[in-house]
């Protein structure tokens, strides 16, 4: 992409309407626009991040075995009043009626249109078990929206529901997502840390939220410091069916789950400090970006999702949910990763992952060599930023910083005459002389 022909809207000044450091930066390097109270509009650069993020969610939850379906945003009141969800909602549901004054709602979740879905097909045990999930926007009349994605009233969810023939099965769905958000995360270049939970409206015994560890995160947690050493991305996990996959799965999961984890609101410091050992014991603070749930028949029993079992008798199905916050962790990612002088993405999100800054747009020797950086990088798949702007050279690294471009190359009349151009790396704000012929090499 080249910037002059990009819609970038950055802004020198930090924001006065932001309080925390992730909802500035996000305004300042004009990912987002505020439509109205917790309403967003995500600009061309923000947008890029969220489906960056969004495809990685997706392939990890693909990968789990997961199957993809999109639900609508607009669910009838009359499926939440047989789960008798409708009333107990309360004020941060969005109730709205057609033009026949029928009741319906702007969906803060799917259980009851999923439940819907699998009733209406699934017969028999053989078609089990089954995940469902969707990436789709929701809404939640927060009381207090703020700090921007992180608690919007508007915002993008990944949500999967599992269906399975017993318990024991639906315990073991319940491990497959657990296992696929550690994978998930990671990806992100984050470390998802998952902490027993209270289940809230959406019901059950068994829950677990993931939390990112941020300093300015919404809840104190304290941890075993085994939770940061796993690389969940090269562990083999497999999401088979077969009863060895599910033992290793159950055995992989008892493992992280008998370090210990919790955040303040569990009020188990006590047991923490009984569990863990002194040189283990971490503290910190965290943002949750992930919760996951089993509740059993919570919504099947009422709303008649039953099923044949091998038996020959009807069963009624064993449900979980299993919600990520996707608009929520591309406020998470820049409260965990940026520095002074901007955001520094994780390369697996990062929306340009090269930054060509033109000291001298209009001098014809840097104009034809950018050109030439532009077309190989991308012939080559990278995604190259193009800084051919008329402007100072203060503003334009300042620009790839902000926005947090992690390798830049630069090039000015003086180093193309002597055939070098310099590189940057965002993250360590390194720079290094390059010739010319090796920088488009290493493109190569
Ligand atoms: N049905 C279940 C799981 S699919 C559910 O709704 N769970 S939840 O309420 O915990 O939400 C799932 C995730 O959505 C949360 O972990 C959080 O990351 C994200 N989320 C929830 N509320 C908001 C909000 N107001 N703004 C941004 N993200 C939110």
């Amino acid at each position: 992409m080249r910037l002059s022909r990009y819609f970038l809207p950055v802004a020198k000044e930090t924001p006065s309407e932001a309080q925390i450091v992730s909802h500035q930066l996000m305004l300042r390097a004009g990912l987002i626009k505020q439509q109205q109270a917790g309403v967003y509009v995500w600009l061309p650069f923000g947008l890029k991040v969220l489906r960056n993020i969004e495809k990685i969610v997706r392939e990890e939850q693909d990968r789990s075995g997961a199957l993809e379906l999109l639900m609508p945003t607009m669910q009838s009141a009359d499926l939440w009043r047989e789960s008798g969800r409708y009333d107990d909602y309360g004020a941060e549901m969005l109730r709205i009626k057609d033009r026949h004054e029928r009741d319906m709602l702007f969906g803060p979740t799917a259980e009851e249109v999923v439940t819907d879905v699998v009733r209406t097909y699934i017969r028999s045990y053989k078609d089990l078990p089954l995940n469902l999930y969707n990436i789709q926007w929701k809404f939640r009349d927060e009381v207090r929206p703020r700090f921007g994605v992180m608690r919007g009233r508007e915002f993008l969810m990944k949500d999967a529901y599992s269906f399975d023939i017993d318990a024991d099965s639906a315990v073991d769905a319940y491990r497959k997502m657990f296992l696929a958000y550690l994978r998930t995360f990671q990806r992100l270049g984050l470390r998802g840390v998952p902490m027993r939970a209270a289940t809230g409206p959406i019901g059950g015994d068994l829950s677990h939220e993931f939390i990112i560890l941020a300093k300015n995160g919404e809840s104190a947690v304290f941890y075993d410091s085994v939770y940061e050493d796993k690389d969940w991305t090269t562990t083999d996990i497999s999401f088979e069916n077969d009863d060895a996959s599910k033992s290793a799965r159950k055995a992989m999961v008892d493992e992280v789950l008998a370090a210990y984890a919790a955040t303040d609101e569990m009020h188990e410091e006590e047991q923490f400090l009984a569990n863990v050992p002194e040189d283990r014991r971490r503290e910190g603070r965290g943002i949750e970006v992930g919760h996951i749930f089993f509740f059993g028949d919570k919504y099947s029993k009422p709303m008649n999702a039953k099923v044949m079992g091998k038996d020959g008798k009807e069963h009624v199905l064993q449900m979980g949910s299993y919600g990520i916050g996707v608009s929520r962790l591309v406020g998470a990612v820049i409260e965990a990763s940026h520095d002074e002088h901007g955001i520094i993405w994780p390369t697996e999100i990062a929306p340009f992952n090269l930054g060509i800054v033109n000291l001298k747009s209009g001098d014809t020797a840097c104009d034809e060599l950018c050109k030439k950086i532009y077309d190989l990088a991308t012939a080559k798949g990278l995604d190259p930023l193009y800084d051919d702007r008329d402007e100072r050279a203060g503003a334009k690294f300042a620009t790839m910083d902000v926005i947090g471009v992690p390798k830049q190359v630069v090039i000015g009349p003086r180093g193309v005459a002597n055939g070098i151009v310099e590189v940057k790396n965002r993250k360590t704000q390194e720079k290094t002389e390059m010739k010319i012929e090796d920088f488009l090499k290493s493109i190569e």
